[in-house]
């Protein structure tokens, strides 16, 4: 196993607008800031900025980034976009929306067979999700990564009351 550069940005989170940041994908940056993972933020929309996609990618590609987390709501074609366009795994957001994220949900989740989206929940608990399934995929080259990951779990275990009272 290797170790993990800290100087370099090794998961990139892209989402679709500014207000997917608060009380949604800070959670995601939060959560990989645990573990010590360096990574970058942007807003990058693939409707309404497909260049700035195009660049951060091959930006991304260049600089050995390894995962890219995409979130975003409504007709949420960011992280199918993002797939399509790198072979870096790339790992979905949707995000909350008049619809309650069911729109961002089926937008993200129903890609066709050849260009793959793992998908995770709507809103807070996908972006924390995405963030620790990204930590997952890095511990399996990273040996401090997956000590991490294993410390974690056996915490988070811990915090859950056996009593619902
Ligand atoms: C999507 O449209 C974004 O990801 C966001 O969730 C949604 C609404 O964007 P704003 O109108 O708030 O900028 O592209």
């Amino acid at each position: 196993m290797k170790t993990h550069n800290k100087s370099k940005n090794l998961v990139g989170i892209i989402m679709g607008s500014k207000s997917d940041w608060a009380g949604t994908m800070e959670f995601c940056s939060d959560t990989l800031k645990q573990f010590g993972i360096k990574h970058d933020v942007r807003v990058i929309s693939a409707h309404r900025t497909p260049e700035r996609l195009h660049k951060f990618l091959k930006e991304a590609e260049k600089n050995k980034m390894e995962i890219i987390i995409a979130a975003a709501g409504m007709s949420a074609h960011l992280a199918g976009v993002t797939a399509a366009l790198t072979t870096l795994p790339v790992l979905g957001v949707p995000t909350e929306s008049k619809l309650k994220g069911l729109d961002s949900l089926l937008s993200t989740v129903q890609m066709p067979s050849g260009i793959p989206v793992g998908t995770l929940a709507i809103g807070k608990a996908g972006a924390v999700n995405a963030a620790l399934l990204a930590v997952s995929i890095l511990s399996v080259r990273y040996k401090k990564i997956h000590l991490k990951l294993k410390k974690y779990r056996s915490l988070f275990e811990k915090k859950i009351p056996k009593k619902p009272y």
